[in-house]
Formats: structure tokens, sequence, C-alpha cells
């Protein structure tokens, strides 16, 4: 008799105990990963680096699949299923480590491995990107060693397979497995609370004053805004303005030791520092941003005031050659973004911008500088955090959305929605308020359109014009709107005609097709 209690135990029992081993040596493993992020940095962390790998390596249907259904939530929705997948494989980790020690300690060696491998894969990993990997895979391994030992085992021949204890009881099981999981979890927090603070774009953000545009935006004439309850604000407040990126973790970039690598076919290549940036002829400009995952009527887009250096000028010390028609962006997390170089260099307000509205780029809007494009889709323009521009040609390199099936030009098209009323809402016969937004950005709106079923075409009043690259609202009367079910429908006009009503999905250049809301009137 070499141990107590064992006699109790069922197998059935005994595997959900080594289950539950292995999940608390996985919270271990992630925990002092977690903690040795803290000097390594927030992408080499185990859990990010597997999840950014993922991100980066799920093709493009399954990502345009996630986007469209779960919108800005994307990310969690992921870290969720992460999560699931990681822990039901420490689950399985603990079980076979139950039955033969080698068989549980190779899979959590591979899963450690494949953690490592990702960290260090990332575009911005340091030369330790793998250390928490391997750190927090070695307390993992001790942790499950001691755990499984402690199992009071179902028989012989189980009780020799896990080495078990003399004297093992549930109870001490129990006891040592909450000791391990608690401690995990709570060095998970300790660790990603530390990580963020430490790195600190968040402080360098706070200490910068944005000098003064040497030529400010023209005035925003009165009544962009419509006027109508309901309508998004022509100016879209920071905290409002959607975000879209591939970042799991937001890359924190600190201004100055920050630069931006000219290069490519270019007579001139040269690198920029933040402190030349700032001293250099900033402008600003109004522009609406717009991403081409936006369903129609979909609210991936906003306006903001753009505080930058023109990319005209960047591209004007650079000199391209002749032959180059294609700038490739690259930000501090690997994404890139191809942009005709013509774009940058017709006159247009294309900035490499630092603010906005007033204020350094937020964090996760591309803290300390990004590019701003009016009149093409985020995707080929506005990248973020961007730390290299190299001159190149369409036909010599590709981008990150563009290598997932996106087109390789991407201007916006031009487009409308109605914001009032909402779809599905309930009015009161008579005259009905209909409003909303209209964008045509670089070319300009110059003229709305709203349709009751399947009668004419009625022009509707533009709001005040803040400019050909920022969106327009609009606003109609529904004269004596009859009661019954209706539906509306919108379409803008651009100086070459009216958007097109052909319903095309956003793959891969851009949704297309009317707006419509349903209304009841009563
Ligand atoms: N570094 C980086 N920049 C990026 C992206 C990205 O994934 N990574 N996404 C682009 C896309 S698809 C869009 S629509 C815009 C969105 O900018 P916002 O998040 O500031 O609204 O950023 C662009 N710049
Ligand atoms: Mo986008």
């Amino acid at each position: 008799m070499g141990r107590t209690g064992g006699g109790l135990m069922t197998r059935r029992t005994w595997t959900w105990l080594s289950a539950l081993a292995g999940l608390a040596a996985g919270l271990v493993t992630v925990g002092v990963g977690s903690l040795v992020a803290i000097v390594t940095g927030p992408s080499s962390d185990p859990l990010n680096a597997v999840g950014a790998a993922f991100v980066d390596a799920t093709p493009a249907w399954l990502k345009d699949f996630a986007t469209s259904t779960f919108g800005t939530n994307d990310k969690a929705v992921l870290r969720l299923g992460e999560v699931l997948v990681v822990a039901g494989l420490c689950a399985l980790a603990g079980i076979l480590a139950a039955r033969r020690w080698a068989w549980g300690a190779t899979l959590v060696v591979v899963l450690g491995a494949v953690a490592a491998l990702a960290a260090t894969g990332r575009p911005d990993a340091g030369v330790l990107a793998g250390a928490p990997s391997v750190v927090g895979t070695i307390a993992g391994l001790l942790t499950l060693r001691e755990l499984i030992r402690r199992i009071p085992a179902p028989d012989e021949q189980a009780a020799r397979a896990a080495s078990t204890r003399p004297g093992a009881t549930r109870r001490g099981f129990l006891q040592a497995g909450a000791v391990a999981a608690g401690a995990g979890f709570v060095a998970v927090l300790v660790g990603r609370a530390l990580t963020a603070a430490t790195r600190g774009a968040t402080t360098a953000r706070a200490a910068i004053r944005l000098p003064a545009a040497t030529r400010t935006a023209p005035p925003v004439p009165a009544g962009v805004d419509v006027g109508v309850d309901g309508v998004q604000p022509w100016e879209t407040p920071p905290p409002e303005f959607y975000r879209i990126d591939t970042a799991l973790v937001v890359p924190q970039v600190d201004p100055e030791t920050w630069t931006l690598k000219v290069h490519g076919l270019v007579d001139h290549p040269f690198t920029m520092t933040w402190a030349e940036l700032l001293a250099s002829d900033l402008v600003e400009a109004w522009v609406t941003l717009c991403c081409v995952s936006n369903p129609v009527g979909g609210d991936l887009i906003g306006n903001q005031r753009w505080l930058g250096l023109p990319l005209q000028q960047v591209m004007a010390r650079a000199q391209p050659h002749a032959d180059a028609d294609m700038v490739l962006s690259t930000s501090a997390d690997g994404f890139t973004a191809s942009t005709p170089l013509e774009a940058l260099t017709d006159g247009r307000d294309s900035l490499l911008a630092v603010g906005m509205d007033g204020e350094p780029l937020p964090i996760e809007h591309g803290f300390p500088v990004r590019m701003v494009v009016p009149g093409l889709y985020g995707y080929v323009s506005a990248t973020k955090w961007v730390v290299d521009l190299e001159v190149t040609r369409f036909a010599d390199a590709t981008a990150y959305w563009t290598d997932r099936g996106w087109s390789e030009r991407g201007p916006v098209k031009t487009q409308s929605r109605i914001e009032v009323p909402r779809t599905g809402s309930t009015v009161d016969a008579g005259d009905v308020v209909v409003a909303g937004t209209a964008w045509a950005q670089h070319r300009g709106v110059t003229r709305v359109q709203v349709r009751v079923d399947d009668g004419a075409w009625n022009d509707v009043t533009l709001a005040a014009d803040g400019g050909i690259d920022s969106w327009r609202q609009w606003s109609w009367t529904w004269p004596d709107a009859p009661s019954g079910d209706h539906r509306l429908y919108v379409r803008a006009f651009d100086p070459d005609g009216p958007q097109t009503g052909v319903v095309l999905g956003e793959v891969p250049d851009g949704a297309t097709g009317y707006d419509d809301v349903r209304v009841s009137v009563r």
C-alpha cells in the first residue's frame, strides 16, 4: 500500500484531475511568460505572439468573415478562440502526462516552441523575443510534473506511470492546483499591466506639444452638420473614430527613437527623425478616412482634421526615379500598404500625419506618425506607426492586403447612407425628415437623391461643403408620407455622375449598391 485514498478514485475522476493539472500548469506558463515579457516587450508575450501569428496566417476569407460578422469586436473573438484552443491543448497535455509523462511533456514543449517561434517571427522581434515562451514553458513543465504526482491514482499501474507521491490525496492536489492556477493568473494580470505601463508610448505622447501648422485648414463653414438628430457628427470625435488594423497589441513606438527611412528608386535616400519632422512645415487638412471593408450603409468611416508634413515634400526631397510608380509604406509591426506614387505627388493633401484633432495621434490611430491620403481606402494608403517608405513599382512589390486578394488600387467609391430614420423604425404619417451622409473623397459630392419604393429620385438638400476630401451631410423632407411599409433608397453623385446601384460586396475593392432603410409609416 503505497498511497491512501487512491481506492476512492475512478479512472474518470483521475482523468478530469489530470486535465485540471494541465490547465493550472498552462496558466503558470502563460503567467511566467507575461512576467518575462515586461522586459522583452508585449509582442514577445506568448499569447500575443501566437495570436498575432494566427492573425497573419488566417486565410483572407475567414478574416473578411470575422470583420463583417464581429466588426471591431473581431479581436475579442479571436482572443477568446485562442484562449479556448490553448486551454484545450493544456488540458490534453495534463491527461497525457498522467498516463505517460513523456507524452504530456512533449506536447508542452511543442506548444512552447510554437509560441517561441511565433514571437521571434514578429517583425518587431528583439533578440530575446523567444525568452518569455522558453522560460514560461520550463516553469509550466515543473508545475505539471509536481501537480501530476499529487493526484492519487486509481490503480497501481496508473500510480506508477504518473510516479504518484506516497500519501497523495485529492484534497492535497486540489490545493496545490489552486495555488498554481491562482499564481499563474495573477502573474498574467501583473505582467500585462506592467508591460503596458512601462512601454511608454502613453507617457511619451503626454509630453508632446505639437507645433502650430504653417498652413491651417480653411475654416469649416457653418452648417456642415445638417442638424438632424441621429446623423453622425461631421467631425468624428477621436474616441469614436473607427479602428481597423491587424495589430493585436497596439505597437508602442517611442518618438525619440522613431525614424522614417525613405529609400528605393530615389536619387536621394534619407532618414528622418521625429525632431526633424516636427521642425518641418506642417499643414492641416480635413480628410475623411474610409475602410474598404465598410459595407454599404456601414460606419467604418470618419472625418478628422489631420496635421502633418505633405508627402509631396518628402518625395520632392527623395527625388523618385521616372520608372517608379508606387510607394510601399511599412509600419513598426510589419503591416505594409502600396500607394500610387501619383497620389503622393499630385498636390492633394497626402500627409505624413502627426496630429489628429489638434492632438498627437492617439496610439491606436498610429502614434507617433501615420499616413493619410485623401481619396484612397485605408488599406492602400493609411499606414499607422509608419517607419519606412520604399519608392518602388507595382510590378515589383505587393502589400499586406493585396497579398490577400484585395485590389492593387483602392480609390474610394462614391457612396451614401441614410442615418435617419433608422431601418426598422416606425414614423408618423405626414412630413418625414430623412437625412444622412455621402462621400466621394477627392472628387466631391455634387448631388444626393432619395427614392421612395419604386418612385422617382428626389433631389435632397446638401449641408454646407467642408471640402472635396470630406464627407457631406444631406437632408430631405418626405412630403406626406403615406401609411404602410416603405423602403427608402439613397444615391450620391460626384462630378462623373451617380454612384452605381449594382450590388457588390467589399472584396476586392469596396462595396457598391444603394443604401436603403425599411420604415413603417402609421
Ligand atoms: N500599421 C497598420 N496600419 C494600418 C492598418 C493596419 O492593419 N496596420 N490598417 C489600415 C486600414 S485597412 C485602415 S481602413 C486604416 C484605419 O485607420 P484607423 O484605425 O485610424 O481608422 O488604417 C490602415 N493602416
Ligand atoms: Mo481598411
